[in-house]
């Protein structure tokens, strides 16, 4: 049997550590020989989704796609590693249904760190641009972020550095017979 493909869906609030966290758990699977991919801003809201924006259905577009391309990586036997904040519940629900309906696992994974610690960290300034009014819409301060209730996973990343978060997903895959 080969691998099963599967999508790791990382959820949180910007500055929690998602693309941290995709980053070197990509790494280490590459390192274990498995094909992972990685979805993030980088490779997807500046070329599939450059047309969209934050508001609320421009964000239900961007995770609609994302849902679909994570499916069809997955369904190739990847490890799809999808970075987004993805704040609302229905959203990710969809993709979990489109990769259920073809029998693959979807992994969500919520990436938590309280608003007062991210506001804290702020690395791309951000955060103040928000409570300026400079950005509008924005996510925790002026746009909601809707808590996973039945994550697969929760890593609080003020308690767990990176190597400790990757350690939680590899294990969850490792017990579930992913690896
Ligand atoms: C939230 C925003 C916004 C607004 C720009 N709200 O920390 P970052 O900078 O690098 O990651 C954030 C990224 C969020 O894009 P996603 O595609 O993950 O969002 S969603 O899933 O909600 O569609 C942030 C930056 O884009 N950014 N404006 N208004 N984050």
């Amino acid at each position: 049997l080969g691998q099963q493909g599967l999508t790791i869906w990382l959820t949180g609030l910007s500055a929690s550590g998602k693309s941290t966290i995709a980053t070197a758990l990509e790494q280490h699977l590459l390192h274990l020989r498995k094909s992972a991919f990685r979805l993030d801003g980088d490779n997807i809201r500046f070329g599939l989704n450059k047309d969209l924006g934050f508001s609320e259905k421009d964000r239900e577009e961007n995770i609609r796609r994302i849902g679909e391309v994570s499916k069809l990586f997955a369904s190739s036997a990847a490890l799809t590693i999808t970075s987004f904040i993805s704040p609302y519940k229905k959203d990710r629900d969809f993709a979990r249904q489109l990769h259920e309906a073809q029998g693959l696992p979807f992994i969500e994974v919520y990436v938590d760190a309280p608003l007062s610690v991210v506001e804290q960290r702020d690395p791309k300034g951000l955060y103040k641009k928000a409570r300026s009014g400079e950005i509008k819409e924005f996510t925790g301060i002026t746009a909601p972020y809707e808590a996973p209730e039945k994550a697969e996973l929760h890593i609080k990343t003020d308690e767990h550095d990176v190597e400790g978060s990757v350690r939680i997903i590899t294990e969850y895959l490792q017990n579930k017979g992913y690896l």
